[in-house]
């Protein structure tokens, strides 16, 4: 009988030990886990639409959507609730099972919340999962969210909390934790990852992993980007992190938070299919899906779908609710 026992005590050296496995070591560690825990043939696929975009008043230094850098992004203010509605509709026919929605905002103006909250009620109606990614949080508008039927709420850590003031200084580490915890405290499932290739030390990519499996509970989705640099921010010229470094750390995260749908998220655009099916092999079991993420392009949906049939994977409604994390899974 072999049993997965969720940890929320990792230490960096522990995760340090895993870096240092030998590359195939180590991803046969973490596909082992991944057998034990999903069918590894599954992959969820989520649509990702920018209902707002650019003009955003924080200066994160990967983000095209800053105001504080000049950028080509063309500006939007909010989109009207129908044409949301459209997209998503077009989403689930393309055979998405989640819509993921997201706001160059700091936090959401009280104006334009009732639009996100039927947003959000209409896309649910349509049969799809929910995800918004609107900044940070207060309370009330945490309710709301909750009480409109929001299955997850995205923000994330990015980083390292010692690494997080040279990407961002219009807020804290804090910040990001009290947001997550009013999420997490609602009962909504909460999606919480990084991006890979901000200058950051492997140090720091040890800490960020232990920050995100030493949360209360891990998150229900943890999305790991590879940063898409972009011309005119201050890591628009950043150097591109080592692929193998990247498939480790999806092993990592797989092995850490063993529950968790991890998310082979932004910069799938510039890897090789070889490249993607390692992550997948290292544990990732869920895309975004469709031809845009927010303000730069992804795979086109003809050429993940040729890439699920090579590989042999199918989608999948894998992404369900799974507040219930800490019921052990047993396999024979
Ligand atoms: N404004 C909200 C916030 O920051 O939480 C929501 C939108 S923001 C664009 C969501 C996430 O997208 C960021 O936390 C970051 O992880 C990711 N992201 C933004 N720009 C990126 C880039 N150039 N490459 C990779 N990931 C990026
Ligand atoms: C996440 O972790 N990645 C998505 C989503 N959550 C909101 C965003 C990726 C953005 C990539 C750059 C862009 O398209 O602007
Ligand atoms: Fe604004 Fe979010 Fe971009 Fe930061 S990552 S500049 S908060 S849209």
């Amino acid at each position: 009988m072999n049993e997965v026992t969720l940890r929320y005590d990792w230490r960096p050296e522990e995760v340090d030990a895993l870096f240092q496995m030998s590359f195939m070591d180590l991803l046969h560690r973490a596909h082992e886990m991944h057998q034990t825990c999903f069918d590894p043939s599954e992959v969820q696929l989520s649509t990702l639409l920018s209902i707002k975009t650019g003009t955003c008043p924080e200066n994160c230094g990967y983000c095209s959507q800053s105001g504080h850098h000049k950028t080509e992004v063309e500006k939007q203010s909010l989109m009207a609730v129908e044409e949301v509605l459209e997209k998503a509709k077009a989403a689930k026919d393309a055979g998405a099972t989640r819509f993921c929605m997201g706001a160059g905002w700091r936090s959401p103006p009280k104006k334009d919340f009732p639009a996100v909250l039927a947003m959000v009620k209409g896309v649910k109606e349509l049969g799809l999962q929910t995800c918004m990614t609107l900044g940070m949080l207060d309370d009330d508008q945490t309710q709301g969210l909750k009480e409109a039927g929001l299955d997850y709420y995205n923000h994330n850590l990015d980083t390292s909390p010692e690494y997080y003031d040279k990407v961002v200084t219009t807020r804290t580490y804090e910040d990001r934790l009290k947001t997550l915890a009013r999420v997490r405290d609602s009962g909504m499932n909460v999606c919480s990852g990084g991006i890979l290739g901000l200058g950051e030390k492997h140090e720091d990519r040890l800490s960020f992993l232990c920050v995100l499996a030493n949360l209360p509970t891990h998150p229900q989705s943890v999305p790991i980007n590879r940063l898409v640099p972009i011309p005119g921010t201050p890591l628009g010229n950043a150097a591109p992190i080592d692929d193998f470094d990247f498939v480790r750390t999806i092993a990592c995260a797989r092995i850490m938070m063993p529950h968790s749908v991890v998310r082979l998220s932004a910069g799938r655009q510039t890897m090789h299919a070889s490249l993607q099916a390692l992550c997948f092999y290292a544990g990732a079991n869920s895309i975004f899906y469709g031809e845009e993420l927010l303000t730069t392009s992804n795979p086109l949906v003809q050429q993940d779908r040729a890439l699920m049939k090579r590989l042999g994977m199918r989608p999948t409604g894998i992404g369900e609710p799974q507040i219930d994390e800490k019921v052990m899974a047993d396999v024979a």
